[in-house]
């Protein structure tokens, strides 16, 4: 049933982050982390719910490598690991951030410490603003800043965002109340810089939205390609890349987001371009608490 696919998923997520470990040191190569993360979650039973994000520093999230992509590791870089695995459509979202090469310090400890108190305000009956004043307490608290235009969210089968946000500040109007069985993707994120993020070119995710007309031959293929295998989740350029060749891909994209048939994700770098960390879990709202699912 529906519990029983969330919490596979949520055990495949939490298997891979065990393993990708190792993967973490300078000179280690994006793109060979993120093919890892997402054979692992196939050869586990599961389905990537959405690419493998791996954004460094000010890149906030959003970023993942394409083939031909050099970005490596370096020592002291804040890489956030940003994983979705879905089973049947019921996703697990969860995130981490690694210090290449060095430990935790207490930038990743105020965004692993906003989560830990976010989730521990959670349980039915709680509204929503009462959560983000835990993870904006904690970040504050901490002397960072939390970024006040990212989110948590609810999510639904096949929805990764399913309308309802979880802040990481305190909000008066934030006033949805939490149901026992709802799914929320918590996320905290912690900057050194103002406490916002822009979006920036290339958007290397995409989403499908709805079937549009569109003039190219290859952009109406390219569409119908995306519904079959991705549905309403996120997906990635570089699964895309052996379908056709850059040219016709770019433009077709191009073309298909133009006409309102998929959405595409920026990139989102911290403004001032502070450092950012991220900590993410998937939970169960339960009555007296929260499942942690991954
Ligand atoms: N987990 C991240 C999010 O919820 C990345 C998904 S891919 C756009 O936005």
């Amino acid at each position: 049933d529906e519990r029983e696919a969330l919490i596979k998923a949520g055990e495949i997520a939490r298997q891979v982050k065990k393993e990708v470990v190792d993967l973490i040191k300078p000179g280690a190569k994006l793109y060979d982390i993120a093919e890892f993360v997402e054979r692992r979650i196939v050869e586990l039973g599961g389905k990537p719910a959405f690419p493998c994000n791996l954004s460094i520093n000010e890149i906030a999230a959003h970023y993942t490598p394409y083939k031909g992509d050099g970005t490596v590791l370096k020592e002291g870089d804040y890489l956030k690991l940003d994983i979705g695995v879905h089973v049947d459509g019921y996703i697990a979202d969860t995130a981490v951030t690694f210090r290449v090469g060095m430990e935790e310090d207490e930038l990743m400890e105020a965004a692993r410490e906003a989560l830990e108190n976010a989730i521990a305000t959670v349980r039915a009956g709680v509204m929503i603003r009462d959560v983000a004043r835990a993870i904006e307490e904690t970040i504050r608290g901490k002397g960072f800043n939390p970024i006040v235009n990212l989110s948590g969210h609810k999510v639904e089968r096949y929805k990764l965002h399913a309308g309802v946000s979880v802040p990481n500040v305190y909000r008066e109007a934030d006033t949805y109340v939490l149901q026992e069985g709802d799914v929320f993707a918590i996320e905290p994120f912690a900057t050194t810089g103002a406490g916002q993020v822009i979006e920036v070119p290339p958007a290397l995710i995409f989403m499908y939205l709805r079937d549009r007309p569109v003039r190219m031959l290859q952009a109406r293929r390219l569409l119908m390609h995306i519904k079959k295998n991705y549905k309403t989740l996120p997906f990635a350029y570089r699964w895309l890349q052996d379908f056709l060749p850059e040219g016709q891909l770019k433009l077709a994209l191009a073309q298909l987001e133009k006409a309102g048939a998929i959405y595409a994700y920026p990139i989102l770098r911290e403004v001032r371009g502070g450092m950012v960390a991220q900590f993410e879990h998937t939970v169960i709202v339960e009555k007296e608490g929260a499942y942690i699912t991954t």
